[in-house]
């Protein structure tokens, strides 16, 4: 089996190919990253060349997917802007890598016949009311709230109409909030754990109410494999671990954790159109795929991230700097 994995060099995408490279010792990986602000070589280093190879390239651009994809059996595609505050601030990055960019991945699968599985988010169906007894299935009508979102519901549609249209074989997985090592300095927990290794605050926006529901990243590459060997062409799979945190309680584990008093937090200015809650039922990929998550307890995974980025300051430190600048500019 030959792989094809877009965005192998992010947060997500990278962890997957570590997950499959020990996992399937006999499959090949090709990953293909145009190396934005979020990508990083050094995320995929020193895999054996007989089993790996990258290709630094655009999905935007056609011909280079073309190349790629003809060249492999399946596309895992995890490509994408992924940050909502960037979203808020400049949209057309993400029109262009999540929309123009899934449309050229699904253009060459069709060309070449290929097998896709298409990465997406439980924010493409909006959010939840604290109190609501309901989560997101497949069946939750989209709602999409940020450019973000509103783009990887945009590009779901277009998968489904690609597999409807023109019998392309794909599928597609919904996931909810990850973390692990490798995530990006921007992103919520790695931003709290060394914004606290840098001697300074955690900062919450708004009251710290809002809930994400947590997996661990390597749950998700094992919800990812299931689909991608026993999933059904055309369906679609929501990935979760029943992890609800509200952000406030997150910052406070996150803290005591790292010997610090659970109060020492800031609030900041909140996210303008902030979602207040996510949450997925996964039921359907469990008694279908028979797929189960490992990390079921968030209280460890946690501390296992905190680890990973107390001993590997090399990683993140580059990226600390720009991002917290970023951050003072729209003030948050
Ligand atoms: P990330 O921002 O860490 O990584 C994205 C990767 O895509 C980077 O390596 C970047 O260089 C690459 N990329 C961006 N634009 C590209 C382009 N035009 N051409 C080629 N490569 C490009 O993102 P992530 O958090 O790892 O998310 C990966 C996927 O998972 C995304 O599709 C995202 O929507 C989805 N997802 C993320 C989460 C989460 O919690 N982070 C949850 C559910 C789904
Ligand atoms: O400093 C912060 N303080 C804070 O309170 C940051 C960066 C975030 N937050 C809040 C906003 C959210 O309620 O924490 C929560 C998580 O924020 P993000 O890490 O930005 O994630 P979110 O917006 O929930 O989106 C993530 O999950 C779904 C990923 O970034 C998306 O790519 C994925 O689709």
């Amino acid at each position: 089996m030959k792989i094809l994995v877009t965005g192998g060099a992010g947060f997500i995408g990278s962890n997957f190919v570590h997950y499959i490279y020990r996992e399937r010792p006999d499959w090949h990986i090709t990953v293909i990253d145009n190396l934005t602000y979020a990508g990083n070589k050094a995320n995929i280093e020193g895999l054996d060349p007989k089993r790996f190879d990258f290709i630094k390239a655009d999905i935007c651009d056609a011909d280079a997917i073309n190349k790629a994809v003809k060249n492999c059996d399946a596309v895992i595609h995890f490509a994408a802007e992924s940050h909502n505050d960037n979203s808020l601030h400049s949209p057309w990055p993400f029109v262009n890598t999540n929309i123009i960019g899934t449309y050229q991945i699904l253009e060459a699968v069709r060309n070449h016949g290929k097998r896709l599985h298409h990465i997406s988010t439980d924010e493409v169906y909006g959010d939840l009311e604290l109190d609501d007894p309901a989560k997101f299935t497949d069946r939750t009508p989209y709602n999409p709230s940020s450019p973000y979102s509103s783009t990887k519901a945009a590009s779901d549609m277009l998968v489904r109409a690609w597999v409807r249209s023109f019998g392309v074989q794909a599928t597609i997985s919904n996931c909810s909030n990850n973390y692990g090592p490798y995530q990006h300095v921007e992103k919520f927990i790695p931003r709290q754990i060394t914004e606290v290794l840098e001697g300074r605050k955690p900062k919450l926006y708004g009251n710290g109410e809002n809930v994400r529901d947590w997996i661990h990243t390597e749950d998700h590459s094992s919800g990812v494999l299931a689909i991608l060997e026993k999933g059904k062409i055309g369906e679609t799979y929501l990935i979760g671990a029943d992890g609800e945190k509200n952000n406030k309680e997150v910052v406070e584990m996150i803290l005591e954790n790292m010997g610090k008093d659970s109060s020492d937090y800031e609030h900041v200015n909140d996210r303008p159109g902030h979602d207040m809650r996510y949450a997925i039922d996964s039921s359907k990929l469990r008694s279908e795929l028979g797929w189960s998550p490992k990390y079921t307890d968030f209280k460890q995974g946690l501390a296992d991230t905190v680890t990973w980025y107390q001993e590997n300051s090399g990683w993140w430190k580059p990226q600390k700097q720009a991002t917290e600048d970023k951050y003072k500019e729209i003030g948050r």
